[in-house]
């Protein structure tokens, strides 16, 4: 038997425990310097870099659980296969790769979805689950975006009308993959931005994955994209299961960002 005896802890104080917690982060995380939308592979890269920098980041994810089209490999097979120099972004998360032909590399999902997980959290980044992003906070003339206005994922799901509340940052990036439901909100609730949404075209793998990477970037003042919300957004080919572009894009709207908001790359 053990012999520490189990401590005997009163109901009321758990939930005093967790409710003055949790409301001094949302207390916190009311102004950040970025947000991050979509906790996926995408959305954690630029989390871990953005922190690493310095930033207080908050990434708010829709799902009660992080990593997005990881955890669904290709096709449902645990598999997750890279290209160079993206490995260089799961080795610095510490993920164990094989390099299976030159410069071509495969991974666990579980375990990339779990690793970029914790190299957001322990470079500073909070992440923030069960939280829906459902539009932006903007200012024009000049137009700029201000932060993202957010209500929990379960009351979105019940139908319930109730008013959502505000979180301010200096940047908002949509990194909610294949909808790019930021930029969707955008394009139809600030006209004066005239942000037109291709959709992403069938499939061309390599040229996806380039483009995703080349047009990542900032749209206007305060609202940054990046992973498959930019093919969306472009109307670039989608790639399918290979995660290289996402990496690499997440690492990329990292730097800009730090260049902007610090004024260092
Ligand atoms: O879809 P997702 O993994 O986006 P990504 O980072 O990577 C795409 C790949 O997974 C894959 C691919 C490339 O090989 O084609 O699909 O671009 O992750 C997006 C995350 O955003 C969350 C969603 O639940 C998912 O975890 N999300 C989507 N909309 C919202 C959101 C929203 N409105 N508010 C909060 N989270």
């Amino acid at each position: 038997m053990d012999a520490r005896e189990l401590r005997k802890v009163e109901e009321d104080l758990i939930t005093r425990t967790i409710l003055r917690k949790s409301l001094d982060d949302w207390i916190n995380l009311a102004n950040t310097d970025v947000t991050v939308v979509g906790a996926g592979p995408s959305g954690l890269t630029a989390a871990r870099y953005l922190g690493k920098g310095g930033l207080k980041v908050v990434v708010l994810e829709r799902r009660l659980s992080f990593g997005g089209g990881i955890g669904g490999g290709g096709m449902l097979f645990h598999k997750i296969v890279v290209q160079s120099p993206a490995e260089e972004v799961l080795r610095d998360f510490g993920c164990r790769l094989e390099e299976v032909g030159e410069g071509f590399f495969v991974v666990d999902a579980a375990e990339m979805m779990a690793k970029l997980a914790t190299g957001a959290i322990d470079a500073g980044a909070k992440v923030i689950l069960g939280v829906t992003v459902d539009d932006l906070v903007y200012r024009s003339p000049p137009l700029e975006i201000k932060g993202v206005v957010v209500q929990w994922t379960s009351v979105v799901m019940a139908g319930l009308h109730v008013d959502p509340l505000a979180l301010r940052s200096k940047a908002v990036i949509d990194c909610t993959g294949h909808d790019a439901e930021v930029l969707s909100v955008a394009s139809r609730k600030i006209p004066e931005l005239q942000l037109g949404i291709l959709g992403e075209k069938a499939m061309w793998a390599s040229m996806g994955e380039e483009c995703i990477v080349e047009k990542t970037g900032e749209v206007c003042p305060g609202l940054f994209v990046a992973g498959m919300a930019v093919a969306a957004l472009h109307g670039t080919p989608r790639m399918g299961p290979i995660f290289g572009g996402m990496l690499l894009s997440g690492r990329k709207v990292a730097n800009l960002i730090l260049g902007k908001l610090k004024g260092s790359i």
